[in-house]
């Protein structure tokens, strides 16, 4: 059998699963909450099977998806101030999926920090985690890594218990990219924020993308891609149902919409029942009945505009030390620090 890319790479790559409860029970709680009555939804993560980590990457490569390029083009021209002026050796990214563009930074890091360049990952998918790993220690020969495979929420925690075990160390850069901070409601990201805020020593920095609200065709068709990729993304959800709670979910019966909601600013992902469909799901023991046309809302991904981004960090303990936008303002990233009285 071939050695996965995780056990060719021991020695400056490890990976550990971190949970605040186990990832089966979640999915059970998020399904009964959301799934079982409309109107119908769940929790975006569940996307994140090894095929739903590898459209997701397609979908960064398709033309109409621009916040990957503009923060890319953000990073590639501002890694070198951002390493500086964080001036830490380690960068701690939450849902780092492939890492690609944290290559920009990690360049520089390794630059300044030499053989105490430290990279921690966290990401819901442990292939993605270990495939990013296995390229970057090729790429980066002085840089250690240490996956942490599990929610945003538990890989932070992992990091206080770890910092309380060693002491406070050196600054970090902490990464949130992609606007993954725009997949959660107001008060959702507000108080993961917060969390960021308590995990975060008094030199540490964060450094968050956020993309910003454009017009609506150019949003609706980034959402929307004619080779139908993000297609494909979105309709990958029910074969991780399937898979995990034991439904037959049957992906022909159902279409991809992703309108945006001006009211909301935001993109919905919608999966749309195109007839009546009777879904069994053998881990509740029940079966679904979905109406002709009934939507089941599987994302929300918000864009922002100065005002929602300046109530964020009013609410979560975080000042702004700079900010850099792309183009004509559709893009922001961040460069944060924790307010010490707050
Ligand atoms: N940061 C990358 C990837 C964004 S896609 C970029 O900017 O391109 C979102 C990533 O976050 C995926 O890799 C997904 O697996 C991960 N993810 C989604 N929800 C998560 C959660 N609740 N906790 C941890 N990782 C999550
Ligand atoms: C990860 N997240 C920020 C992406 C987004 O744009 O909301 C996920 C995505 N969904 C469809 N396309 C991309």
């Amino acid at each position: 059998m071939a050695a996965s890319p995780a056990e060719r790479i021991p020695e400056r790559y490890s990976r550990r699963t971190v949970e605040v409860r186990d990832a089966h029970a979640e999915l059970l709680a998020d399904f009964r909450a959301g799934m079982l009555e409309p109107p119908r939804s769940l929790p975006p993560k569940y996307f994140y099977d090894a095929r739903g980590s590898a459209l997701f990457d397609a979908i960064c490569d398709t033309p109409e998806y621009y916040p990957t390029r503009l923060e890319a083009s953000l990073l590639e021209r501002n890694a070198e101030a951002i390493i500086a002026a964080a001036g830490a050796s380690t960068l701690v990214e939450l849902g780092s999926g492939t890492s690609r563009k944290t290559e920009y930074l990690l360049a520089p890091l390794e630059r300044a920090a030499g053989e105490r360049a430290h990279y921690v990952a966290n990401d819901v998918c442990a292939e993605i985690l270990d495939e990013a790993g296995a390229r970057l220690v090729e790429r980066f020969p002085q840089l250690s890594i240490r996956a942490l495979a599990g929610d945003y929420i538990a890989a932070l925690e992992a990091l206080t218990d770890d910092e309380a075990e060693s002491g406070h160390g050196e600054a970090r850069l902490f990464t949130f990219l992609g606007s993954s901070l725009g997949n959660f409601e107001d008060a959702e990201a507000i108080a993961l924020l917060q969390t960021i805020r308590r995990t975060m020593g008094p030199d540490d920095h964060l450094l968050l993308g956020l993309d910003r609200v454009k017009p609506v065709d150019v949003l609706e068709a980034a959402y929307d891609d004619a080779a139908g990729v993000t297609a494909a993304f979105n309709l990958n959800l029910l074969s991780v149902l399937n898979r995990e709670l034991g439904a037959d979910f049957d992906e022909r019966g159902f279409v991809h919409r992703a309108p945006f909601n001006h009211q909301a600013s935001r993109i919905e992902m919608h999966l749309v029942a195109q007839a009546p469909q009777q879904v069994r799901v053998d881990a509740f023991d029940t079966t679904l009945e979905l109406t002709a046309g009934e939507v089941i809302r599987t994302e929300i991904s918000r864009k922002f505009d100065a005002t929602m981004i300046d109530r964020l960090l009013a609410g979560s303990g975080l000042l702004r030390d700079r900010e850099w936008l792309a183009g004509d303002g559709w893009y922001s990233l961040l460069m944060l620090r924790p307010d010490s009285e707050a």
